[in-house]
């Protein structure tokens, strides 16, 4: 009989490429949307996937949502991938982060505990942990200090991840992610915001770029190899937890100077930076080591820096044109504001 897998926040970047993955494995796939005005399933279109999974409306904020989308799919695996994921807004939002991103997993893992079945868990953890990093390269050994509201509620369902493996037995995995991006990337987060912008400037819909912090420096990755990771996570005899990262790290300047350089446009022309897009507290040097997973599950990351920034470029440049030739497709791009208005709030003081 087929596997069955609950995927929490399928309608995301990781949610939408991990239903593909494991759809192709042959999985029966169900995910949880949240209600809303209006339909948000553009990525599950981009995936082709949207007319193979079964929907499940659910909140990370109610219970009974969760249990009905976990007591109906009897899923085998559960990736708990739904969050409020954007760090800065967790400044604004740091009582919500907390309820969906901490107490979400706690509602996910008293849910299993009550049932009392043999459900694997992966909780989608982060590299935001270390936050003020007390060494480089960071390992599952590194000591946390997160740095964000974000950071603090992900740290909370991580320990809950441990107690609840050891304490019930229950087969619950973090995947310490690295930042990993894709075309499918939400345009909060800087490398879309950068890539976006390139194509639509490359196009001439926009004359500038508006940064903050572009000396932070990240360990990017590509979105559909790590979920390849989440799946691989739950495969193994007993549970644990790993950091998933490339071991390169690349400073917002040098990913703003790529993604220009692919479409043969000097950035100095186009970027400014702006105080008010400075986090009030930043992270800002990531860089993880991938040698466990390396060794225990044979994972390796395939797509470099460079052709990610590549990969992400083109994708938007084709968007725009086929924008600008008439065509109407889901994307996210011609609804989202380019005015930095929604930006503004956590100003540092
Ligand atoms: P994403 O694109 O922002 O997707 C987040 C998903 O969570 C969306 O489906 C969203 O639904 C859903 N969601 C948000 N609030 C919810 C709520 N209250 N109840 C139910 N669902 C809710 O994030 P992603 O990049 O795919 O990341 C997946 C997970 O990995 C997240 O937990 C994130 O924190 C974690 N992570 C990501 C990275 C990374 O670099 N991408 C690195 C480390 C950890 P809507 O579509 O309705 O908004
Ligand atoms: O792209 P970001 O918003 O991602 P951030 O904060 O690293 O968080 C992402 O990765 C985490 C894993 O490490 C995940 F847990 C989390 O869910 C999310 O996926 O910002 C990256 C860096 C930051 O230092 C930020 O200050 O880019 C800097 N930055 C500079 N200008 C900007 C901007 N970030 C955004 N979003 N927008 C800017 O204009």
């Amino acid at each position: 009989m087929a596997k069955k897998a609950l995927i929490t926040g399928i309608t995301g970047q990781d949610g939408a490429y991990l239903a593909k993955f494991l759809l192709d494995k042959g999985y029966k796939v169900f995910g949880t949307f949240r209600r809303s005005s209006t339909p948000n399933f553009w990525r599950l279109q981009a995936t082709e996937v949207f007319e193979k999974v079964t929907l499940i409306p659910a909140d990370m904020a109610d219970m009974a949502s969760l249990l009905e989308a976990i007591t109906v799919s009897d899923p085998d695996e559960i990736y708990n991938l739904a969050a409020q994921s954007y760090v800065g807004a967790s400044f604004d939002q740091p009582l919500l982060t907390s309820e969906i991103d901490g107490s979400g997993t706690t509602r996910i893992l008293e849910i299993i505990r009550h049932l009392k079945k043999d459900i694997k868990l992966y909780q989608a953890s982060t590299s935001e942990l270390f936050g003020t990093v007390q060494e480089t390269p960071q390992t599952e050994k590194t000591p946390f200090m997160p740095n964000s509201p974000y950071a603090v509620a992900k740290l909370a369902a991580f320990h809950n991840m441990r107690i609840y493996r050891e304490a019930y037995n229950i087969f619950a995995c973090n995947g310490i992610l690295f930042n990993h991006e894709s075309p499918l990337r939400g345009l909060d987060f800087v490398t879309r915001k950068i890539t976006n912008s390139v194509a639509r400037i490359k196009l001439g819909l926009q004359n500038e770029l508006v940064l903050g912090n572009t000396s932070a420096k990240r360990d990017w990755g590509y979105a559909p190899e790590y979920v390849e990771a989440m799946w691989m996570m739950l495969q193994q005899d007993k549970p644990n937890d790993l950091v998933c990262a490339t071991g390169e790290t690349h400073s917002v300047l040098e990913f703003v100077n790529e993604a220009f350089s692919h479409v043969n446009l000097n950035p100095e022309d186009y970027v400014r930076t702006d105080e008010m897009l400075i986090r009030p507290k930043d992270v800002n040097l990531l860089l993880g080591d991938p040698t466990k997973l390396k060794e225990s599950l044979g994972w390796k990351p395939r797509v470099t820096f460079k052709e990610l920034v590549g990969i992400m470029v083109k994708a938007d440049v084709e968007r725009w044109e086929r924008c600008l030739k008439g065509e109407i497709f889901p994307w996210d791009a011609p609804s989202f504001p380019h005015n930095m208005d929604i930006v503004k709030r956590h100003k540092k003081s």
